[in-house]
Protein backbone atom coordinates (compact mmCIF):
# COMPACT_ATOMS: atom_id res chain seq x y z
CA UNK A 1 0.00 0.00 0.00
CA UNK A 2 1.80 3.53 -0.84
CA UNK A 3 1.13 6.66 1.00
CA UNK A 4 -0.35 9.80 -0.46
CA UNK A 5 2.48 12.41 -0.30
CA UNK A 6 1.93 14.36 3.23
CA UNK A 7 0.49 17.37 0.92
CA UNK A 8 -2.36 15.34 -0.41
CA UNK A 9 -3.36 14.11 3.24
CA UNK A 10 -5.79 15.92 5.69
CA UNK A 11 -5.13 18.11 8.19
CA UNK A 12 -7.10 19.33 11.36
CA UNK A 13 -7.32 23.12 11.36
CA UNK A 14 -8.67 23.83 14.83
CA UNK A 15 -12.25 22.61 14.67
CA UNK A 16 -12.20 21.80 10.60
CA UNK A 17 -10.95 19.47 9.32
CA UNK A 18 -9.10 20.23 5.24
CA UNK A 19 -9.16 17.45 2.57
CA UNK A 20 -5.22 18.39 1.95
CA UNK A 21 -3.03 20.77 2.79
CA UNK A 22 -3.22 23.16 -0.47
CA UNK A 23 -5.03 26.24 0.40
CA UNK A 24 -6.27 28.53 -2.64
CA UNK A 25 -4.60 32.20 -1.90
CA UNK A 26 -6.83 35.40 -1.50
CA UNK A 27 -6.96 36.71 -5.60
CA UNK A 28 -8.72 39.81 -6.31
CA UNK A 29 -10.86 39.35 -9.28
CA UNK A 30 -12.42 42.33 -9.51
CA UNK A 31 -15.83 40.17 -10.14
CA UNK A 32 -18.80 41.76 -8.07
CA UNK A 33 -21.79 43.32 -9.10
CA UNK A 34 -23.32 46.35 -8.15
CA UNK A 35 -23.04 46.91 -4.83
CA UNK A 36 -20.55 45.42 -4.21
CA UNK A 37 -22.64 42.38 -4.39
CA UNK A 38 -21.11 38.82 -5.45
CA UNK A 39 -23.25 37.06 -8.25
CA UNK A 40 -23.72 33.25 -8.91
CA UNK A 41 -20.74 33.41 -11.05
CA UNK A 42 -18.33 34.19 -8.28
CA UNK A 43 -20.15 31.23 -6.34
CA UNK A 44 -19.60 28.85 -9.81
CA UNK A 45 -15.67 30.34 -10.08
CA UNK A 46 -15.39 29.06 -5.77
CA UNK A 47 -17.39 26.15 -6.56
CA UNK A 48 -15.12 24.83 -9.17
CA UNK A 49 -12.28 25.36 -6.55
CA UNK A 50 -13.49 23.53 -3.62
CA UNK A 51 -11.38 20.41 -3.68
CA UNK A 52 -8.59 23.14 -2.37
CA UNK A 53 -8.08 22.00 1.47
CA UNK A 54 -9.39 25.67 2.31
CA UNK A 55 -10.52 28.44 0.31
CA UNK A 56 -9.78 31.80 1.35
CA UNK A 57 -11.48 34.48 -0.49
CA UNK A 58 -10.70 37.51 -2.49
CA UNK A 59 -9.79 39.92 -0.05
CA UNK A 60 -13.98 41.65 1.06
CA UNK A 61 -13.96 45.53 2.27
CA UNK A 62 -15.63 45.91 6.05
CA UNK A 63 -17.06 48.92 5.15
CA UNK A 64 -17.40 51.73 2.70
CA UNK A 65 -14.61 53.38 3.50
CA UNK A 66 -12.73 50.56 3.38
CA UNK A 67 -12.99 49.99 -0.55
CA UNK A 68 -10.31 50.83 -3.15
CA UNK A 69 -11.49 49.39 -6.49
CA UNK A 70 -13.84 48.34 -8.38
CA UNK A 71 -15.38 45.67 -8.24
CA UNK A 72 -14.26 43.74 -5.16
CA UNK A 73 -16.96 42.40 -2.68
CA UNK A 74 -18.40 43.89 0.53
CA UNK A 75 -19.08 42.01 3.22
CA UNK A 76 -21.17 44.88 4.85
CA UNK A 77 -24.39 45.38 3.74
CA UNK A 78 -27.45 42.48 3.89
CA UNK A 79 -27.30 42.19 -0.20
CA UNK A 80 -23.90 41.41 0.23
CA UNK A 81 -24.26 38.53 2.29
CA UNK A 82 -27.13 37.33 0.58
CA UNK A 83 -24.64 36.83 -2.27
CA UNK A 84 -21.60 35.33 -0.53
CA UNK A 85 -24.04 32.82 0.54
CA UNK A 86 -24.59 31.86 -2.76
CA UNK A 87 -20.95 31.02 -2.30
CA UNK A 88 -20.57 29.45 0.31
CA UNK A 89 -23.52 26.72 -0.17
CA UNK A 90 -21.92 26.47 -3.65
CA UNK A 91 -18.34 25.69 -1.79
CA UNK A 92 -19.96 23.40 1.34
CA UNK A 93 -22.23 21.42 -1.62
CA UNK A 94 -19.11 20.40 -2.94
CA UNK A 95 -17.84 19.51 0.43
CA UNK A 96 -15.30 22.23 0.46
CA UNK A 97 -14.06 24.80 3.35
CA UNK A 98 -13.91 28.43 2.77
CA UNK A 99 -12.70 31.56 5.11
CA UNK A 100 -13.73 35.16 3.98
CA UNK A 101 -10.70 37.86 3.76
CA UNK A 102 -11.61 40.93 6.05
CA UNK A 103 -10.03 43.89 4.42
CA UNK A 104 -9.97 47.75 5.07
CA UNK A 105 -8.10 49.56 2.12
CA UNK A 106 -6.50 52.76 4.19
CA UNK A 107 -4.91 54.89 1.67
CA UNK A 108 -4.96 52.74 -0.86
CA UNK A 109 -8.21 54.10 -2.48
CA UNK A 110 -9.23 57.51 -3.89
CA UNK A 111 -11.62 60.50 -3.28
CA UNK A 112 -13.61 59.29 -6.42
CA UNK A 113 -14.37 55.54 -4.23
CA UNK A 114 -15.49 56.69 -1.16
CA UNK A 115 -18.93 58.08 0.35
CA UNK A 116 -19.11 61.66 -0.65
CA UNK A 117 -16.26 62.31 -2.54
CA UNK A 118 -14.45 62.08 0.91
CA UNK A 119 -10.60 61.54 1.71
CA UNK A 120 -9.12 57.42 2.33
CA UNK A 121 -8.21 57.48 5.70
CA UNK A 122 -4.75 56.23 7.27
CA UNK A 123 -2.69 56.24 10.16
CA UNK A 124 -0.84 59.35 8.96
CA UNK A 125 -1.43 61.96 6.09
CA UNK A 126 1.00 60.46 4.18
CA UNK A 127 0.59 59.68 0.16
CA UNK A 128 1.61 56.88 -1.14
CA UNK A 129 3.60 56.83 -4.35
CA UNK A 130 1.79 55.49 -7.27
CA UNK A 131 -1.62 55.23 -8.55
CA UNK A 132 -5.47 54.36 -7.43
CA UNK A 133 -7.17 51.56 -9.52
CA UNK A 134 -10.66 53.71 -9.96
CA UNK A 135 -13.41 53.09 -12.15
CA UNK A 136 -12.09 55.46 -14.68
CA UNK A 137 -8.87 54.22 -14.45
CA UNK A 138 -5.45 55.04 -13.19
CA UNK A 139 -5.04 58.17 -10.69
CA UNK A 140 -2.88 59.41 -8.76
CA UNK A 141 -2.80 58.32 -4.99
CA UNK A 142 -3.97 61.56 -2.62
CA UNK A 143 -3.02 62.57 0.71
CA UNK A 144 -5.20 60.12 2.72
CA UNK A 145 -6.64 62.01 6.39
CA UNK A 146 -5.16 60.92 9.62
CA UNK A 147 -7.29 58.61 11.57
CA UNK A 148 -8.73 60.55 14.93
CA UNK A 149 -7.89 58.15 17.79
CA UNK A 150 -11.74 58.91 18.74
CA UNK A 151 -12.44 57.08 15.01
CA UNK A 152 -10.47 53.98 16.19
CA UNK A 153 -13.20 52.46 18.25
CA UNK A 154 -15.41 52.77 14.55
CA UNK A 155 -12.91 50.57 12.94
CA UNK A 156 -12.98 48.05 15.20
CA UNK A 157 -16.37 47.85 15.05
CA UNK A 158 -16.53 47.57 11.69
CA UNK A 159 -14.30 44.62 11.58
CA UNK A 160 -16.57 42.75 14.96
CA UNK A 161 -19.95 43.56 12.04
CA UNK A 162 -18.54 42.24 9.01
CA UNK A 163 -16.89 38.94 11.47
CA UNK A 164 -20.97 38.62 12.21
CA UNK A 165 -21.76 38.82 8.95
CA UNK A 166 -19.39 36.44 7.18
CA UNK A 167 -20.90 34.12 9.85
CA UNK A 168 -24.32 34.76 9.13
CA UNK A 169 -23.23 34.30 4.98
CA UNK A 170 -21.89 30.95 6.31
CA UNK A 171 -18.50 31.00 6.35
CA UNK A 172 -16.31 28.33 7.81
CA UNK A 173 -13.95 31.29 8.91
CA UNK A 174 -11.89 34.35 8.60
CA UNK A 175 -8.91 35.48 7.93
CA UNK A 176 -7.85 39.22 8.62
CA UNK A 177 -5.71 40.84 6.22
CA UNK A 178 -3.02 42.66 7.63
CA UNK A 179 -0.84 42.44 4.32
CA UNK A 180 -0.12 43.77 1.22
CA UNK A 181 0.59 47.76 2.26
CA UNK A 182 -3.38 48.16 3.53
CA UNK A 183 -4.67 49.32 6.70
CA UNK A 184 -3.47 47.21 9.10
CA UNK A 185 -0.12 47.07 7.33
CA UNK A 186 0.07 50.81 7.52
CA UNK A 187 -0.18 51.02 10.99
CA UNK A 188 1.99 47.89 11.79
CA UNK A 189 5.22 49.29 9.59
CA UNK A 190 6.88 53.10 11.04
CA UNK A 191 7.47 54.09 7.15
CA UNK A 192 3.36 54.73 6.99
CA UNK A 193 2.90 55.15 10.77
CA UNK A 194 4.00 58.09 12.23
CA UNK A 195 1.32 58.98 14.91
CA UNK A 196 2.09 59.77 18.47
CA UNK A 197 -0.60 57.93 20.38
CA UNK A 198 -1.38 54.36 21.87
CA UNK A 199 -1.60 53.45 17.65
CA UNK A 200 1.97 54.64 16.64
CA UNK A 201 5.76 55.38 17.73
CA UNK A 202 6.50 51.60 19.70
CA UNK A 203 6.00 48.50 18.17
CA UNK A 204 3.36 47.50 20.74
CA UNK A 205 1.44 50.59 19.89
CA UNK A 206 2.07 49.88 16.18
CA UNK A 207 0.70 46.14 16.10
CA UNK A 208 -1.99 47.76 18.59
CA UNK A 209 -4.94 48.18 15.57
CA UNK A 210 -4.19 44.88 14.09
CA UNK A 211 -4.29 42.82 17.45
CA UNK A 212 -7.67 44.63 18.55
CA UNK A 213 -9.14 43.50 15.41
CA UNK A 214 -8.01 39.78 15.46
CA UNK A 215 -9.66 40.02 19.15
CA UNK A 216 -13.51 41.12 17.90
CA UNK A 217 -13.47 39.00 15.01
CA UNK A 218 -12.52 36.12 17.39
CA UNK A 219 -15.00 37.14 19.91
CA UNK A 220 -17.07 36.53 17.18
CA UNK A 221 -16.08 33.08 15.16
CA UNK A 222 -14.06 32.00 18.60
CA UNK A 223 -10.24 32.44 17.46
CA UNK A 224 -9.41 28.58 16.22
CA UNK A 225 -11.86 30.21 12.57
CA UNK A 226 -9.53 33.05 12.36
CA UNK A 227 -6.47 33.25 10.42
CA UNK A 228 -4.17 36.27 9.70
CA UNK A 229 -2.48 37.08 6.74
CA UNK A 230 0.96 39.12 6.82
CA UNK A 231 3.79 40.23 4.25
CA UNK A 232 6.82 41.43 6.59
CA UNK A 233 8.59 42.62 3.10
CA UNK A 234 6.46 42.86 0.56
CA UNK A 235 6.93 46.98 -0.50
CA UNK A 236 3.40 46.56 -2.39
CA UNK A 237 1.39 49.83 -2.24
CA UNK A 238 4.54 51.65 -1.26
CA UNK A 239 5.45 50.37 1.90
CA UNK A 240 8.61 50.60 4.06
CA UNK A 241 9.36 49.11 7.82
CA UNK A 242 12.94 49.89 9.30
CA UNK A 243 13.57 46.43 11.15
CA UNK A 244 10.35 43.77 9.72
CA UNK A 245 12.40 41.21 11.91
CA UNK A 246 11.67 42.77 14.78
CA UNK A 247 8.30 44.23 13.76
CA UNK A 248 7.03 40.76 12.74
CA UNK A 249 8.56 38.88 15.01
CA UNK A 250 7.01 40.73 17.86
CA UNK A 251 3.42 40.23 15.48
CA UNK A 252 3.61 36.75 15.52
CA UNK A 253 4.45 36.33 18.86
CA UNK A 254 1.52 38.52 20.02
CA UNK A 255 -0.85 36.27 18.05
CA UNK A 256 0.67 33.25 19.48
CA UNK A 257 -0.96 31.55 22.00
CA UNK A 258 -4.47 32.86 21.37
CA UNK A 259 -5.54 29.65 19.15
CA UNK A 260 -6.01 30.91 16.29
CA UNK A 261 -6.72 29.14 13.57
CA UNK A 262 -3.51 30.16 11.30
CA UNK A 263 -0.69 32.63 10.52
CA UNK A 264 -0.57 33.08 6.90
CA UNK A 265 3.13 34.75 4.85
CA UNK A 266 3.02 36.33 1.81
CA UNK A 267 7.05 35.83 1.27
CA UNK A 268 6.91 38.45 -1.62
CA UNK A 269 10.21 40.37 -1.05
CA UNK A 270 13.80 40.34 -1.46
CA UNK A 271 15.24 42.04 1.76
CA UNK A 272 16.27 38.84 3.59
CA UNK A 273 13.93 37.53 6.24
CA UNK A 274 14.14 34.83 9.14
CA UNK A 275 10.71 33.04 8.12
CA UNK A 276 11.64 30.34 10.49
CA UNK A 277 11.92 32.46 13.27
CA UNK A 278 8.36 34.09 12.55
CA UNK A 279 6.84 30.21 12.52
CA UNK A 280 8.66 29.48 16.03
CA UNK A 281 7.35 33.12 17.87
CA UNK A 282 3.67 32.28 16.46
CA UNK A 283 3.72 28.59 17.51
CA UNK A 284 0.60 27.31 15.49
CA UNK A 285 -0.42 26.31 12.28
CA UNK A 286 1.44 28.21 9.29
CA UNK A 287 0.66 28.78 5.63
CA UNK A 288 3.32 29.99 3.09
CA UNK A 289 2.62 31.38 0.12
CA UNK A 290 4.33 32.74 -3.06
CA UNK A 291 6.57 30.97 -6.13
CA UNK A 292 5.52 27.30 -4.67
CA UNK A 293 5.03 24.04 -7.15
CA UNK A 294 4.69 20.68 -5.95
CA UNK A 295 8.09 20.33 -5.13
CA UNK A 296 8.62 23.30 -3.22
CA UNK A 297 5.55 22.72 -1.28
CA UNK A 298 6.67 19.59 -0.06
CA UNK A 299 10.03 20.21 0.96
CA UNK A 300 8.46 22.96 3.11
CA UNK A 301 6.11 20.77 4.58
CA UNK A 302 8.59 17.77 5.65
CA UNK A 303 11.38 20.01 6.56
CA UNK A 304 9.13 21.98 8.51
CA UNK A 305 8.80 24.92 6.90
CA UNK A 306 5.76 25.33 6.99
CA UNK A 307 1.79 23.12 7.72
CA UNK A 308 0.10 24.64 4.76
CA UNK A 309 0.98 25.93 1.38
CA UNK A 310 -1.38 28.77 -0.35
CA UNK A 311 -1.22 28.47 -4.54
CA UNK A 312 -2.53 31.75 -6.17
CA UNK A 313 -2.03 31.91 -10.13
CA UNK A 314 -2.12 28.09 -9.73
CA UNK A 315 -5.55 28.16 -8.49
CA UNK A 316 -6.62 30.60 -10.92
CA UNK A 317 -5.77 29.12 -14.12
CA UNK A 318 -6.42 25.27 -12.42
CA UNK A 319 -9.74 24.64 -11.14
CA UNK A 320 -8.85 21.04 -10.26
CA UNK A 321 -5.14 22.10 -9.09
CA UNK A 322 -5.05 19.36 -6.26
CA UNK A 323 -5.93 16.60 -8.92
CA UNK A 324 -3.14 17.76 -11.44
CA UNK A 325 -0.47 17.96 -8.94
CA UNK A 326 -1.35 14.78 -7.52
CA UNK A 327 -1.03 13.31 -10.54
CA UNK A 328 1.72 15.31 -11.76
CA UNK A 329 -0.24 16.63 -14.75
CA UNK A 330 0.54 19.91 -16.88
CA UNK A 331 -0.91 23.26 -15.59
CA UNK A 332 -3.07 25.67 -17.66
CA UNK A 333 -1.30 28.87 -18.06
CA UNK A 334 -2.79 31.94 -16.31
CA UNK A 335 -3.93 35.10 -18.53
CA UNK A 336 -2.89 37.81 -16.36
CA UNK A 337 -4.94 40.10 -19.05
CA UNK A 338 -8.62 38.67 -17.56
CA UNK A 339 -7.09 38.83 -13.12
CA UNK A 340 -8.38 41.98 -12.44
CA UNK A 341 -12.29 42.48 -13.88
CA UNK A 342 -14.02 41.22 -16.57
CA UNK A 343 -16.43 38.59 -17.46
CA UNK A 344 -16.54 34.39 -17.05
CA UNK A 345 -13.58 34.94 -19.89
CA UNK A 346 -10.33 33.62 -17.94
CA UNK A 347 -12.58 33.28 -14.91
CA UNK A 348 -14.79 30.17 -15.02
CA UNK A 349 -13.52 29.04 -18.34
CA UNK A 350 -9.94 27.51 -17.36
CA UNK A 351 -10.65 23.47 -18.54
CA UNK A 352 -10.34 20.77 -15.81
CA UNK A 353 -8.55 17.67 -16.83
CA UNK A 354 -11.91 16.52 -17.75
C1 LIG B 1 -4.07 42.88 -6.48
C2 LIG B 1 -4.90 43.88 -6.93
C3 LIG B 1 -5.74 44.51 -6.05
C4 LIG B 1 -5.76 44.15 -4.72
C5 LIG B 1 -3.72 42.34 -2.12
C6 LIG B 1 -6.09 42.71 -2.15
O1 LIG B 1 -2.62 42.50 -2.67
C7 LIG B 1 -4.96 42.73 -2.82
C8 LIG B 1 -4.93 43.13 -4.26
C9 LIG B 1 -4.09 42.51 -5.16
O2 LIG B 1 -3.80 41.86 -0.99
Amino acid sequence: MSTLPTLFQPFELGPITLGNRLVMAPLTRNRAGAGAVPQPLNAEYYAQRATAGLIITEASQISPQGRGYPGTPGIHSADQVAGWRLVTDAVHKKGGRIFLQLWHVGRISHPSMQEGGQLPVAPSAIKPAGDAMTAEGPAPFVEPRALALEEIPGIIASFRQAAINAKEAGFDGVEVHGANGYLLDQFLRDGSNKRTDAYGGSVENRARLLLEAVEVVSTVFGASRVGVRLSPINPFNDIEDSNPQATFDYVATQLGGRGLAYLHVFQAGTEPFDWRQLRKAFGGTFIVNGGYDRAKAEAAIENGGADLVAFGTAFLANPDLVERLQRNAALNTPNPATFYGGTSVGYTDYPTLG
